[in-house]
């Protein structure tokens, strides 16, 4: 069974363009605090339910048809109602610390960033769909594009990672700008060996939960 350390339940979500190492380091995160004995969840997004994973089905397949922005945005935003009602919340009030491969972060920078979709309407539905409900503590792995694409290269492209440069491009600037704009994103820099990476993710993790503590 496992220990009980804290009552509140943390949210802690991986950010970050593709193949730069999320699901690996969030695999370190759930091992590190699970042996520290909390009672860890991972999950991701869009996904993390039946129903939201079908919804990544339909966002991520390859069609001939133009997605709209908006479009995509709503079915983000779909699963994402979804996944925070009846996993995420429930999970906090349980106590139990959650962890998410990407969350809103990811909408800001690819529907707003990418698309070019309005971030006014990313945050009209952000506070509609999940209201004050914001990751206690953000790990961003910032990598180039290219250099992320060539680690998952022998994977079969999904309709996101077909995209151009000029598209990643642009995901990376909103990501460094909420970076450094947003208080709980910490950055690290994920172009480097694995060991490297990890070690900072480990000690980003470290600090946070050091502050817990004090907070307790
Ligand atoms: N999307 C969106 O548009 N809007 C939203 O709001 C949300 C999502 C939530 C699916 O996400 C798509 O959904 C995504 C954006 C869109 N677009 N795409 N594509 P996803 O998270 O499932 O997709 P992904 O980013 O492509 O995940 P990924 O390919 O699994 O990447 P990763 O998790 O960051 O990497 P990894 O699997 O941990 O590592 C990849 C490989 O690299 C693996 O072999 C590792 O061993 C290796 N690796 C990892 N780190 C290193 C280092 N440092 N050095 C060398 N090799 C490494």
């Amino acid at each position: 069974m496992k220990r009980r350390v804290e009552q509140r339940g943390r949210f802690i979500t991986l950010e970050g363009g593709e193949g730069v190492g999320k699901t690996t380091n969030l695999r370190l995160i759930g091992d590190i605090l699970a042996r520290r004995g909390y009672d860890v969840l991972v999950t991701r997004e869009p996904g993390g339910t039946p129903l939201a994973e079908e919804i990544r089905e339909v966002l991520l397949a390859r069609r001939d048809e133009q997605v709209t922005p908006l479009a995509e945005t709503l079915l983000v935003f779909a699963a994402r109602a979804q996944h925070v009602q009846t996993v995420i919340e429930p999970a906090l009030a349980d106590g139990r610390w959650v962890l998410c491969d990407r969350f809103t972060d990811s909408t800001f920078a690819y529907q707003a960033g990418g698309r070019g979709l309005a971030p006014a309407i990313v945050e009209q539905l952000a506070a509609w769909v999940h209201d004050a409900r914001w990751p206690d503590l953000t790990l961003y792995l910032d990598a180039p594009a290219a250099l992320g694409m060539a680690r998952i290269a022998d994977r079969d492209q999904d309709r996101f990672e077909g995209e151009r440069t000029a598209f990643f491009d642009r995901v990376r600037a909103v990501y460094r700008e909420r970076a450094r704009s947003e208080g709980r994103v910490v950055e690290i820099d994920a172009s480097r060996p694995l060991a490297y990476v990890s070690e900072d993710v480990a000690a980003a993790l470290d600090l946070f939960l050091a502050g817990v503590a004090c907070s307790a």
